[in-house]
């Protein structure tokens, strides 16, 4: 008997799966050492197993890739980049980082890829410095008659650093459904650059090209950068890139949120931005469904200073996290892949329209990505109280800022819902329908706490407690059907 066992009855221990097995074996060993985190990660595992998850920025990856994850490689350093390292002893981390890379280029048709970003954020500080590097340092050396940075005096560095903060950005605003490392204030992209933004139409909610055009001619940025955490449209990336070439700027796509719909085919001509793109960056979390982790995709032109991203901006890589993405990427080069990245935007779609066809206010009126925005605000709620209300109906979601939000981004006046988990959990237009139901219910038996002054609290709220129980029913009824981890029982 291990300790698992007071958790997971439902099989006998002889008629386990290999998968089981192997988790429980693990996990019982780490709780011998360290209870607190093994009791922690099982019952992270039962709240997955018991709550919808629809914040459109996760997913759940497969046990493959979180074995290849869970290992020995994680002691490895490995600084450098294949064939050319820092430390000895790194033939195996080699081998997987070359496959990795090679499996991005399959997958993109993409010149060349970095698989060691930590996280998508630093994927945007390696390709960011990338170009500033290639753009500004390297010309300025060159000017300088010098051949390296080392061979610079003091003054001719500090000149160079001087250049290389002072580039401008323009890229979408965090109020239209931007990134924070795409130039917000409290984020380092805005102390290293001159950020500019632009936002999308306040009636429609969506990108107006014209005018991100002119502001282009105004700005004339360094980089001219695309790319969302909450906008749910595609991005038609050959008119911004023949934006970013009208006044020389390079062109950066962060595709953090949708990769997954690029390496399934849903986003093809000039919504694929590898045609257009200079330098791309991705999470491998997300819809690409891989572990927590960043890539950046370059033409051969960036290449050898993407390949610089560590000592540029990261620390070693990770090279068990390198394995797991190698597993994930593995993964989406198989037909099933693009089926699944169909089905995400096909489920938001049926989502959406069936949120909409019960009166429910989306931001651009519908989606044609992973993810989508209910605007709270008729319901006289903000974001933060249907976030609440929702994931006390084991709904989670994030709140979101609407474009203009007069609520800000704590309070925000509405709700980002994404389709890529309950996807991979094999839901399809039936439960769409299903949740759309459940979500209208819960916006309609919400209501926000009064405050002592008589006005209303902006994120106390209260939920009718027979619809709370209705829905907190039916999402176990759905969950059962569609089981996280089958294996695991
Ligand atoms: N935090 C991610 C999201 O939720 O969109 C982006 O980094």
């Amino acid at each position: 008997m291990t300790y698992l066992n007071s958790y997971f009855t439902k099989t006998p221990e002889k008629e386990r799966s290999s998968a089981a097995i192997a988790f429980f074996a693990a996990l019982d060993h780490l709780y011998s050492t360290a209870p607190s985190v093994a009791t922690a990660i099982v019952q992270e595992l039962q709240d997955q197993r018991a709550f919808l998850k629809m914040i459109a920025s996760e997913n759940y990856c497969s046990l493959a890739v979180q074995l290849a994850m869970g290992n020995l490689l994680t002691d490895k350093y490995a600084e450098g980049i294949p064939g050319h390292r820092f430390y000895a002893g790194c033939e195996n981390v080699d081998a997987i980082e070359t496959e990795a890379i090679e499996l991005l280029k399959e997958i993109f048709h993409v010149e060349h890829a970095y698989v060691q970003p930590h996280s998508g954020a630093d994927a945007n500080l390696v390709a960011f410095w990338a170009c500033l590097v290639k753009r500004v340092q390297t010309k300025e050396i060159e000017r300088l008659g010098k051949k390296t940075l080392d061979e610079l005096t003091p003054a001719e560095y500090e000149g160079v650093r001087q250049l290389l903060v002072n580039q401008k950005i323009l890229a979408m605003s965090l109020n239209s459904g931007g990134h924070l490392t795409h130039g917000y204030r409290h984020n380092i992209s805005s102390k290293m650059m001159q950020a500019f933004h632009y936002d999308v139409d306040p009636i429609t909610g969506l990108l107006d090209y014209k005018s991100i055009a002119k502001q282009a001619q105004e700005i004339r940025p360094a980089i001219l950068l695309a790319g969302y955490s909450a906008y749910p449209r595609r991005i038609n990336f050959a008119i911004m890139k023949e934006i970013a070439a009208s006044v020389g700027a390079t062109f950066m796509v962060d595709m953090a949120h949708f990769a997954g719909l690029v390496a399934g085919h849903v986003f093809q001509g000039e919504y694929n931005p590898v045609p257009y793109a200079d330098i791309i960056t991705a999470t491998t979390h997300k819809t690409m469904r891989g572990p927590r982790g960043g890539i950046v995709l370059c033409t051969n032109e960036y290449k050898e200073f993407v390949d610089k991203g560590c000592p540029l901006a990261l620390g070693g890589p990770l090279p068990h996290v390198m394995a797991a993405k190698c597993v994930a990427f593995r993964e989406a080069t198989h037909p099933d892949f693009a089926k699944y990245a169909h089905q995400v935007v096909e489920n938001a779609r049926i989502l959406s329209e069936a949120l909409m066809q019960q009166g429910v206010k989306l931001v651009t009126n519908g989606t044609e990505n992973h993810l989508l925005i209910i605007d709270v605000t008729p319901f006289h709620l903000t974001g933060r109280h249907v976030e609440t209300a929702l994931r006390q109906a084991h709904i989670t979601c994030s709140r979101n800022a609407i474009p203009f939000d007069k609520n800000g981004p704590w309070y925000t006046s509405g709700v980002r819902l994404g389709t890529a988990a309950l996807t991979t959990l094999g839901m399809g237009p039936t439960q769409m329908k299903a949740i759309a139901d459940m979500i209208v219910a819960i916006l309609k038996a919400t209501t926000a706490a009064p405050t002592a002054n008589g006005s209303s609290s902006k994120s106390l709220c209260s939920v009718a407690p027979d619809v709370l129980e209705t829905v907190q029913h039916k999402v176990q009824e759905l969950l059962v059907q569609f089981p996280l981890y089958p294996e695991i029982a």
